[in-house]
């Protein structure tokens, strides 16, 4: 019975098993000092959690050496001392411990104890977990956003082919093997002159500055006329740096070895990849090549987790994007989203509220346009794009506001 409580496992729903297992270790049941009491008697203010037998102690300190003793050998490469003190509930139990050919041996309290762990989760399983962090950088426009929403293989990133559309940093997670390698878009880099733009650019350069490894995104259709802008990057960067040369698909195969060939004598690339991440061609070799190249370190996201961006900004990403789409010149970057609530109902359909903001009344009128047609169409395609990122039906609920949003743009863009 215990065997099959302990591995049963219930999610969603409110269960006992807990209390279950409780009571199986309660040293009256054990002993089978038994009345119709018992619950009343032992658990007179409810149940809330499991007390600590001398077994489940023993337990904690052995799986607790076992996994510090393999992380150390493991991660650290370092050698494992045999004298441990394990706290348990403010509780010091110190041991002699040995970890040889997987198999602990722990002294305590003059008994010997062996464990060999096996463990259910696949990632002790696996050879040895690798981690690489990875920023995608350059120009606006180089196609940044497209590389990591390919990379993902879901949307995380908008993309649209205006520049500057990219306004933070974005985590995409991928797995290649054993190695995590976690993606950072950033926002394009270019001369910047106002407070919202010079926080953009700040914004990519903190992003290099904070990963392994730079992948510079160059359009390799566009490269010659933006040359001199890239050499300013490169002046910048002083960091390791792979350079990626995209949109491919636009160009004939003598132009792409030209350019790579310029490339080549520009700057000492770790490596040069050709691709096209909108096709997604190149990708396979880029995505090795930076597995083989990850050094060996703990994965920190968990296996099926895509990207660490909220669905609130997410969400509101996507209204952006479709406001970027639908409107001309300089009034999308006049504008901010930002998600006010975002909510499950209990028929499983999503209530997703935003506020549009909006630097003046003239942009205002525009957006909403003549009889309100504008932000209706906007708000069409934004949640037919939510309700198959979310997989649900969504209500969407937008305003527009005005407010002097970019003279503090650290509060606009999250
Ligand atoms: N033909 C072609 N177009 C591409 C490719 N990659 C991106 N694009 C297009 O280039 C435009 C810009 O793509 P984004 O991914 O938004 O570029 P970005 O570098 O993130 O731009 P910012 O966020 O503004 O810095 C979009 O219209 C994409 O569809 C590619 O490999 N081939
Ligand atoms: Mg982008």
């Amino acid at each position: 019975m215990q065997k099959a409580l302990s591995e049963c496992y219930i999610d969603g729903v409110t269960n006992n098993i807990e209390f279950l297992e409780s009571i199986f270790h309660h040293p009256n049941f054990i002993t089978g000092k038994l009345n119709t009491r018992f619950i009343l008697d032992f658990y007179p203010n409810g149940f809330h959690g499991d007390f600590v037998t001398e077994e489940y102690v023993k337990i904690s300190i052995l799986v607790a050496l076992y996994i510090h003793l393999r992380n150390e050998q493991k991660y650290c490469n370092n050698r494992v001392n045999e004298a441990f003190v394990v706290v348990i509930n403010d509780n010091e139990y110190p041991i002699n411990a040995k970890y040889q050919d997987g198999t602990l041996t722990a002294i305590y309290n003059h008994n010997s104890y062996s464990v060999k762990g096996r463990w259910k989760s696949n990632s002790y399983n696996v050879k040895e977990q690798k981690c690489l962090f990875v920023t995608i950088a350059g120009l606006p426009n180089a196609g940044k956003s497209t590389l990591i929403n390919s990379i993902i293989g879901k949307k995380i990133a908008i993309v649209t082919p205006k520049a500057q559309t990219t306004r933070t940093q974005i985590r995409g997670i991928a797995i290649c093997g054993d190695t995590h390698i976690i993606f950072t878009d950033s926002p394009g880099i270019f001369t910047a002159k106002t407070k919202l733009e010079k926080a953009l650019v700040k914004s990519a350069w903190s992003a290099i500055k904070g990963d392994d490894i730079t992948l510079l995104l160059i359009d390799v259709k566009s490269y010659l006329q933006n040359i001199e802008k890239i050499k300013a990057i490169l002046v910048k960067l002083q960091h390791r740096c792979i350079l990626i040369l995209n949109k491919i698909d636009l160009i004939k195969r003598p132009e792409l070895k030209m350019a790579y060939e310029h490339f080549n004598l520009l700057y000492k690339f770790e490596k040069i990849f050709m691709i096209s991440a909108l096709k997604n061609d190149g990708l396979f070799d880029l995505i090795n090549y930076l597995s083989e190249i990850a050094p060996v370190g703990p994965w920190l996201y968990p296996e099926d987790q895509a990207t660490d961006s909220s669905n609130d900004f997410l969400s509101a990403e996507i209204t952006r994007e479709k406001l970027f789409l639908n409107l001309h010149q300089e009034l999308p970057y006049s504008t901010a989203v930002i998600t006010e609530q975002f909510e499950k109902k209990k028929d499983k359909s999503l209530i997703i509220k935003q506020v549009i903001f909006v630097l003046r009344e003239s942009h205002k009128k525009i957006i909403l346009g003549e009889g309100g047609s504008n932000i209706k169409k906007i708000n069409i395609e934004a949640r037919s794009e939510l309700e198959k990122i979310f997989e649900q039906k969504v209500h969407l609920f937008l305003f527009v506001k005005i407010r002097p949003w970019s003279d503090r743009p650290e509060e606009y863009i999250v």
